[in-house]
C-alpha cells in the first residue's frame, strides 16, 4: 500500500470546520437564528464569569447583545468592534454571521501580545486609500519585496513569506523578508500542494486571515446543546489541524498568521507570517496588514488588466498582418514559409504543425506520424478546443518516445465545417526545480508517536526534471484565443 498517499488523502479528508475546539486565546459563543445560544467554548467563564454549560440554550447575556446589532444577513457578514468594555475591561469582538444564518461571536484580546508579555502595540497608522501604478514585470516584484518588508516591520514576525501557486497547485516563495531569528532563506524554493489540503484553502479564500498565536497551546473544547458540532469555517479562533501544528513545529515555527492572495476569486497563494515564538496581533494590527496586503492586490490586479489590453491589442495587429499575407500570397502553400516561421517566433517554440484539412504543413521540430496520431487522439479526447501541455510524456502516455516535450494545441471549426488544427512543440529542456524538502516525501514517521507525520526537512532539496519543456508563457491562453482571427485566412489554399 501506498502510506504516502493514503496519509494525504486522509489530510484531505480531515473537516477542519467542524474540530469542535477554539485556540485558547479567545472565546467562542454560537447563536442560533433565534438569538439562542447553541454552543460555547468552556473558557467562557474567563471572559464572562459564567460556566459554559449555563450559557448553552439561555439568551446572550445582556453585556453583548448590543454587539450584534446591525449584523447583516447574508452569510459572511461581519462587524468588528476593537474595544468592548467587559466587565473590568475592554475586549475586541468579532461578528460573523454563518452559512446557515447563526451568529458567530468570537471574544479575543484586545492587545497585541509576545507570549505573556503585552508586546509594545503595532502603530496604528492611517493608511492612504489609493494604490500605486506599476508600470512593469521589474516594479511589480519590487513591490512585493517592499511589502514582505513592511510587513515584518510592522508585524514583529520573524520571517514573511509571499507564497504564490503554480498550476497544479504547488506554490513557489516569490519574495521573502527575515529577521535575524530566521535562519536560512526560503526564497525561489518550491512546496509541494499537500502542505495546504483543498479544505485549507477553501477556508482562507473566505476569511480575511488565519491566525494561530501559539501552535503549542491546548486547544478548548466548545460545548453543544445537541450532539452536533458548530460550523467554524469562519470563525477565526477555529483550532489549529493536528498536521499543520507538527508541520509548523518541524519549521520551529511557534506563531503564524496567513493572509489570502486572491485572482478571479481564486486563491492564488498566502501571505505567510512566522514568529519564533507565540506571537499574537489584535484586530487594528491586522486590519492595517490585511490592508496593506490587499492594496498591493490591487495594484497588481490593476496592471495586469492593463497588459492584457495592450497585449490584446498588438496581437491582434500582427495576426491581422499575417492573414493578410496569406491572402496577397493567394493561399496558405506559398505564404507558408513566412507563416511557418513566424509562428514559431510569435509563441516561441521550436516547431510547428498546421493541418488545414486539406494539407499539413510543418516548420522545425515536429512529431512523426505515429506520435501525432496518439497525440490527436488525446486532444480529442478532452472537449476544450485548446490543450497545453509541458510534459506530453506522462500527459500522453499512449505516445512513442518522442522529441517533442511541450505541446500547445488549438483547433478551430472554420465554416465549411473543416477543422483547422495548429500544433506548437517545444523539446526537453533539463530543469532544476528547488524544493523546500523532498517533495516526494510530504510526510515521515520517526517515532511512532504519530502514526505518520509531516516530513522534517526543509533544507534545500533540488529535483532534475527529466521530459519538460520549458513552461510556456502565461499570455499563451491569450494568444490561442486570438487565434480565431487567423482561421479563416489559414483555412484558404489554392
Ligand atoms: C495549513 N500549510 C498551512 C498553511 C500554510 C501551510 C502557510 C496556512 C496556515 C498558516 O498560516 O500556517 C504551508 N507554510 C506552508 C508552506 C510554507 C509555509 C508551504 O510557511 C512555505 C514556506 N500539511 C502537510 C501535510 C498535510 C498538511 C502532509 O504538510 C496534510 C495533508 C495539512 N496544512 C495542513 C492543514 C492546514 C495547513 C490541515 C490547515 C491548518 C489550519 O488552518 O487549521
Amino acid at each position: 500500500m501506498n502510506v504516502t498517499r493514503g496519509f494525504i488523502d486522509a489530510c484531505e479528508q480531515e473537516a477542519l470546520h467542524l474540530s469542535g475546539a477554539i485556540q485558547p486565546h479567545g472565546a467562542l459563543l454560537v447563536l442560533d437564528n433565534v438569538a439562542r445560544i447553541t454552543h460555547a467554548s468552556r473558557n467562557l467563564p474567563e471572559w464572562l464569569g459564567v460556566e459554559a454549560e449555563q450559557l448553552v440554550g439561555a439568551p446572550l447575556p445582556e453585556s453583548l447583545q448590543d454587539a450584534i446589532k446591525g449584523l447583516g444577513d447574508a452569510s459572511g457578514a461581519r462587524l468588528a468592534h476593537d474595544a468592548w468594555p467587559l466587565a473590568d475591561h475592554d475586549v475586541a469582538i468579532a461578528v460573523t454571521r454563518g452559512d446557515e444564518g447563526q451568529v458567530l461571536i468570537e471574544l479575543l484580546p484586545a492587545e497585541d501580545s509576545d507570549g505573556d508579555e503585552e508586546a509594545p502595540s503595532t502603530p496604528s497608522r492611517r493608511e492612504s486609500a489609493s494604490w500605486p501604478t506599476f508600470r512593469s514585470d521589474t516594479e511589480v516584484a519590487a513591490s512585493r519585496e517592499t511589502l514582505v518588508t513592511q510587513l515584518r516591520d510592522e508585524s514583529g514576525f520573524d520571517r514573511v513569506l509571499f507564497y504564490a501557486f503554480l498550476p497544479g497547485g504547488d506554490g513557489e516563495v516569490l519574495a521573502e523578508a527575515r529577521s535575524e531569528a530566521a535562519e536560512g532563506s526560503y526564497l525561489g524554493l518550491r512546496f509541494p500542494a499537500s502542505d495546504i489540503p483543498q479544505i485549507a484553502r477553501e477556508l482562507y479564500a473566505r476569511n480575511p486571515w488565519r491566525t494561530i498565536p501559539n501552535a503549542q497551546a491546548e486547544s478548548v473544547e466548545v460545548l453543544s446543546a445537541s450532539p452536533s458540532r458548530p460550523d467554524l469555517s469562519l470563525v477565526d479562533l477555529r483550532s489549529v489541524s493536528p498536521v499543520h501544528r507538527l508541520y509548523m513545529a518541524n519549521m520551529g515555527v511557534v506563531g503564524a498568521i496567513s493572509f489570502p492572495l486572491m485572482t478571479a476569486n481564486r486563491l492564488a497563494g498566502l501571505i505567510s507570517l512566522h514568529a519564533y515564538r507565540p506571537r499574537r496581533l489584535a484586530p487594528p494590527a491586522l486590519r492595517q496588514l490585511a490592508d496593506k496586503v490587499k492594496r498591493y492586490e490591487l495594484a497588481r490586479r490593476d496592471y495586469e488588466t492593463r497588459q492584457r489590453m495592450e497585449l490584446t491589442d498588438t496581437i491582434e495587429r500582427r495576426f491581422d498582418a499575417m492573414s493578410r499575407e496569406v491572402i496577397d500570397e493567394g493561399g496558405l502553400e506559398a505564404a507558408w514559409p513566412n507563416i511557418g516561421r513566424w509562428l514559431r517566433e510569435e509563441f516561441a517554440a521550436d516547431g510547428v504543425m498546421l493541418d488545414n484539412g486539406l494539407g499539413l504543413y510543418s516548420d522545425g521540430l515536429h512529431l512523426e506520424p505515429e506520435a501525432l496520431e496518439a497525440v490527436l487522439a488525446w486532444c480529442d479526447s478532452d472537449a476544450s478546443s485548446t490543450r497545453i501541455s509541458e510534459s506530453l510524456s506522462r500527459e500522453c502516455p499512449d505516445m512513442p518516445l518522442s522529441e517533442v516535450a511541450g505541446l500547445l494545441a488549438s483547433e478551430v471549426t472554420l465554416e465549411d465545417g473543416r477543422r483547422l488544427r495548429l500544433l506548437l512543440c517545444r523539446r526537453e529542456e533539463v530543469q532544476e526545480v528547488a524544493w523546500g524538502g523532498n517533495p516526494d516525501k510530504p510526510t515521515e514517521n520517526p517515532s511512532g508517536e504519530h502514526p505518520i507525520a509531516p516530513r522534517r526537512s526543509f533544507e534545500r532539496w533540488v529535483e532534475q526534471r527529466l521530459g519538460y519543456s520549458r513552461p510556456w508563457p502565461a499570455n499563451t491562453h491569450l494568444k490561442l484565443l486570438k487565434l480565431r482571427v487567423l482561421a479563416s485566412a489559414f483555412g484558404r489554399d489554392e
